[in-house]
């Protein structure tokens, strides 16, 4: 969707994914011991561990870094996010919310433990990404800590990705606006993604400024997530149908394609990636890199 400039700093942007990504995984797989009762854990680890794309958690870091942070005091925080995002998951996937059989090609998780099981695994992740947080967190000041948890607890709550899911919910086989399609996306998607960014950045101790411009970026890309997965989705249907509509143009869906048609939808996405961008031009540009980079390869996924 978008062009990366040439004139940016050298930056092995794959490299950096994957070694964050790296660095998450060993913390999930240490903050989620299987123990007894082994059911539940398992259940827990199963998804957790599934192999997501980890966007939340290296945003995270990378946030927490750019205003001069450790990436050690925004760990917890990032495995904290991972944990809300997985269980949000695992939720959307029961038979009575989207009800599917697959997540990242494996069975979903109901479809593994059964409905009982995953439903109280997405409870248990969503309390331990809480505690996880105030207690795992080192050299961090208690103020910092409480306005972490805040932030996230916001995001995830009634005025947040419960909101967004709601309205979506009560919104299915009726006309959507442009408005209440956004409303949907900033709530399901976009919040978690901000609250991503500026917990870490808040962990990281950057200024009042700072978190200010580290949220502008966050709600760029948090709603260029939704954009280009609702790009996707048409694209990757009308390969897979060999079809010019994809399936979301040819049902009650609302997806952004839909309102706004794919060019429009393609230069909607541009235009977040630049605004985006343009508030990171407040940071040195060689400690900016990874969320510039960041920002176009949310943009350019195929994922
Ligand atoms: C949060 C308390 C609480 C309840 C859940 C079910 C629900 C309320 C909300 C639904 C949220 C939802 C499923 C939003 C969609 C988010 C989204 C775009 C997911 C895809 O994220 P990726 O691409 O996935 O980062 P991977 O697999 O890479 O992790």
């Amino acid at each position: 969707v978008v062009i990366t400039k040439t004139t940016e700093p050298l930056f092995e942007f794959k490299e950096y994914m994957a070694t964050k990504a790296k660095k998450v995984d060993k913390a999930l797989n240490e903050a989620v011991p299987l123990q007894y009762p082994k059911k539940i854990h398992r259940a827990m680890r199963y998804s957790l561990l599934a192999g997501g794309k980890r966007v939340r958690p290296v945003l995270c870091m990378a946030s927490c870094e750019l205003v001069g942070g450790d990436e050690s005091l925004a760990i917890p925080t990032a495995c904290a996010v991972e944990m809300v995002h997985t269980m949000s998951l695992i939720h959307d996937d029961l038979p009575c919310m989207d009800n599917d059989d697959l997540r990242r090609g494996k069975p979903t998780n109901h479809k593994a433990f059964g409905e009982q099981t995953a439903i109280l695994a997405g409870d248990a992740l969503l309390s331990l990404a809480f505690e996880h947080i105030a207690a795992k967190t080192t050299n961090v000041s208690p103020e910092c800590v409480v306005r972490t948890i805040v932030e996230l607890g916001s995001a995830v709550g009634s005025l947040g990705l419960v909101a967004g899911q709601m309205v979506d919910i009560h919104s299915e086989g009726k006309e959507v606006t442009l408005r209440e399609l956004e409303y949907i996306h900033v709530n399901k998607t976009a919040k978690l993604l901000e609250a991503s960014v500026v917990c870490g950045a808040i962990m990281g101790g950057g200024s009042e400024i700072e978190v200010g411009k580290m949220r502008k970026y966050a709600r760029c890309i948090g709603l260029l997530f939704q954009v280009v997965d609702d790009i996707l989705d048409v694209t990757k249907s009308s390969e897979e149908l060999g079809k010019t509509a994809g399936k979301d143009l040819v049902t009650d869906k609302a997806t952004y394609p839909k309102l706004m048609g794919i060019d429009g939808a393609k230069n909607f996405a541009a235009e977040l990636v630049a605004q985006a961008v343009e508030e990171l031009a407040y940071f040195d540009a060689a400690k900016a890199a990874p969320l510039y980079y960041l920002a176009n390869y949310i943009a350019n996924r195929q994922t």
